[in-house]
């Protein structure tokens, strides 16, 4: 295939809440640009994009998926991206490769959390994009209020530009009022094309002059101005449609191919190894430099790697160089894709989206170039995910290769990881919901044979002491042979919060001799790392050695340990034991008519309120310190409480007294525990 124009190149993402039908407009594009011979469906599981075994089950994408197309000389490219707020780092992974967004709306419901996530998304990368108001052959909907709540919320530049033409289950057409016949729309389209007008003469002073003057624009001010408004951003076009019909979709490759921008309009700064910006031209025969945007574990192409390209030119089977983890690697073959089927291409240029195969150390958002230039693209911004929960293998046999199969499915979604918590010793892993998660445990169990069950992860609780205590552990075994010998008297004192372990040696006239000390300190740390009260670790705490005795023959150090131990165990029971728990700080960030509830959801859950500030676009973030414990589902809990418009993030602040009447539970079920013999 012959290297293409950069110019007559377009990258567009399609994003919108969940179900609004961009898998399916996707369906309907390939089958009219000629790409396929027949029209999938969603319910029939046979579409081009959601090919995965879990899309056709769950009839929804989860991963994005590419095509292109080549549309009237212009080639398309096009990202599907699920629209589950489980999946939206996918949406955040291809901001790298996007240079215009489509948002989808439904014309039943009209703006939904989906459609503000996407479109929050676009204004802070600064993404020029179209409105695509779909289903407007079903039943009740109308265009004009549709239109009306995305003004509402967006703003007047969103103007129709593509119309429909009857509504329901009459609508038998749609009609581009700039570039098309508008007549039968009679004086509705005059009206519209005016209210297009009056956001073409915004976009520019020298306009919005001569527009106050005369209440006209030249037609090439006019079509210039409509234009570089849309690719831009200053200017939304709003598209009628049906996909369902195959209404309106021709239209909208019409505005893509001819308003969006196009790969050269965007220059991408890099970072040298100085540190200093270099900003990539994208020139054919400029430098090579692409970003990774996705790595994938196909079993039957093994890995893929997806790029895009900013600069210069790649050709199958050559080298290249990896400077984000400074590796040299070779192309293999490089391919473009239609859903998951690859077409191999000799070469890629500025502005193409592709995949390469058999990368051996190449990840996401990993940038690539030529051997000797060390620049680094920006790094792909991700969501925090904030789900996280234990994981084991159902089968001890697997507790390798759980690991190993982690790791794989890491690689592929950038919002999962995993690791181990050293404080509670359990296997952690981490997503962005439950779906997620459970989709991606099926798949593991798929993939790599491997079962897991999961749980709510333990908190890391720890002991500490109130007061102070003097006791003696003695450990003395004298049945016949060589005995054993160990005596010790400790005072235990709080250390400050944070303050940690601390051994002091007060030993006057060598009653415990200095070689047994070091066991001492040893056998005190051991038994406070296992926990006295509660199984959990002993903090902040002073042991003071100060008296003693031995035995010439029968001392060791074993025995020493074993006396340190015994007085520990005595001492922290009679120096006012507690419990302490994580504290964590959380930024909660929801629309104004949810603070009532979420204060007092974060008050029921033993939680103390910071602080509350509007934060814009009528949200309010409320500050609160909240026990880790109480919030261990949050992510679930404020999805449900706010129907997805609430978003959180959480760190960790201190450690406080769990009180009273949790503390007993804690100690009791430590207990009960213990008496199972499982501690
Ligand atoms: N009546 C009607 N139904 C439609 C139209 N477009 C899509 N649908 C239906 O809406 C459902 C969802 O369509 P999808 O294409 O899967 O939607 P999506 O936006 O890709 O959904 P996610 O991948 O979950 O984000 C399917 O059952 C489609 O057949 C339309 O124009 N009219
Ligand atoms: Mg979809």
């Amino acid at each position: 295939m012959a290297q293409f124009d950069p110019r007559k190149v377009r990258n567009v993402g399609f994003a919108g809440h969940g179900g609004v039908g961009k898998t399916m407009l996707i369906e309907r594009i390939l089958y009219s640009a000629g790409l396929t011979t027949r029209l999938g469906s969603i319910e029939d599981g046979n579409t081009v994009c959601d090919y995965l075994e879990d899309e056709k089950d769950r009839k929804c994408s989860i991963a994005m998926k590419l095509v292109h197309l080549d549309w009237k000389g212009t080639r398309i490219h096009i990202v599907d991206h699920p629209g589950y707020t489980d999946f939206i780092g996918e949406l955040c992974a291809s901001s790298a490769v996007l240079d215009a967004l489509v948002i989808l709306v439904d014309a039943t419901t009209g703006v939904q959390v989906g459609t503000d996530i996407a479109w929050k998304y676009a204004e802070k990368r600064q993404i020029p994009r179209a409105i695509f108001v779909n289903k407007l052959d079903r039943e009740h909907t109308n265009f004009n209020e549709v239109v009306e709540k995305i003004q509402n919320a967006y703003g007047k530049h969103c103007v129709p530009i593509v119309m429909p033409i009857g509504q329901s289950a009459n609508l038998s057409g749609v009609v581009n009022i700039v570039t098309g016949d508008a007549s039968v729309l009679g004086a509705e389209a005059e009206k519209a094309k005016e209210a297009i007008v009056e956001v073409v003469a915004e976009t520019d002073e020298a306009l919005m002059e001569k527009y106050l003057e005369t209440f006209e624009l030249s037609q090439e001010e006019f079509d210039k101005g409509l234009q570089k408004g849309i690719s831009t951003g200053k200017i939304i076009p709003i598209i009628a449609g049906s996909v369902t019909k195959g209404i309106g979709h021709e239209e909208l490759l019409d505005i893509i191919a001819n308003s969006f921008p196009n790969p050269l309009e965007r220059t991408v700064v890099a970072k040298n190894s100085a540190g200093e910006d270099v900003v990539i031209t994208p020139d054919p025969d400029g430098p090579f430099v692409a970003q990774v945007f996705r790595s994938m574990v196909d079993p039957f192409v093994g890995h893929l790697t997806y790029f895009r390209v900013f600069s210069g030119t790649l050709r199958s089977d050559s080298d290249f160089y990896n400077s984000s983890t400074q590796t040299k690697e070779r192309s293999g073959k490089i391919v473009m894709l239609i859903g998951k089927e690859q077409k191999q291409i000799a070469e890629v240029g500025p502005g193409d989206i592709a995949a390469m195969t058999k990368l051996k150390n190449t990840h996401f958002g990993d940038t690539l170039t030529v051997s000797g230039n060390e620049i680094k693209l920006p790094t792909i911004e991700l969501p925090r995910s904030m789900v996280k929960l234990a994981i084991s293998p159902k089968s001890r046999n697997d507790e390798d290769r759980i690991g190993e199969a982690l790791n794989r499915m890491a690689e592929e979604d950038p919002t999962f990881s995993h690791y181990r918590d050293n404080e509670t010793g359990e296997h952690v892993i981490r997503g962005m919901g439950d779906l997620q998660i459970e989709i991606l445990l099926n798949r593991m169990k798929r993939k790599y044979n491997v079962e897991a069950e999961t749980r709510i992860p333990k908190v890391a609780y720890k002991e500490t002491i109130r007061g102070k205590a003097e006791v003696q552990g003695k450990y003395k075994k004298q049945t016949g042979g060589h005995g054993q010998y160990g005596d010790v008297h400790l005072r235990l004192s709080p250390n400050e919060r944070g303050g940690g372990y601390k051994f002091v040696d007060s030993i006057v006239g060598g009653v415990v001799p200095k070689q047994y000390i070091p066991a001492v300190d040893k056998g005190a740390q051991e038994a406070l790392a296992k926990g006295v009260i509660s199984g959990h670790p002993v903090v902040d705490i002073v042991v003071d050695l100060f008296f003693g005795s031995y035995h010439t023959v029968d001392s060791s150090e074993l025995a020493f340990k074993i006396a340190a131990s015994l007085a520990i165990q005595k001492g922290v029971r009679e120096a006012n034991p507690c419990i302490l728990e994580p504290i964590m700080e959380i930024t909660v960030t929801v629309p104004e008519d949810f603070m009532g509830d979420i204060t007092g959801d974060l008050n029921s859950r033993r939680g103390r309120i910071l602080g509350m500030e509007p934060v814009g676009g009528g949200l309010q973030q409320i500050r609160a310190l909240v026990p880790e414990s109480e919030i261990l589902r949050y992510a679930t809990d404020l999805r449900s409480m706010t129907g997805g418009r609430g978003t959180f993030d959480l760190k960790f602040s201190h450690y406080d007294e769990v009180p009273e009447f949790i503390a007993k539970d804690i100690i009791a079920a430590y207990e009960k525990s213990r008496e199972a013999g499982n501690e």
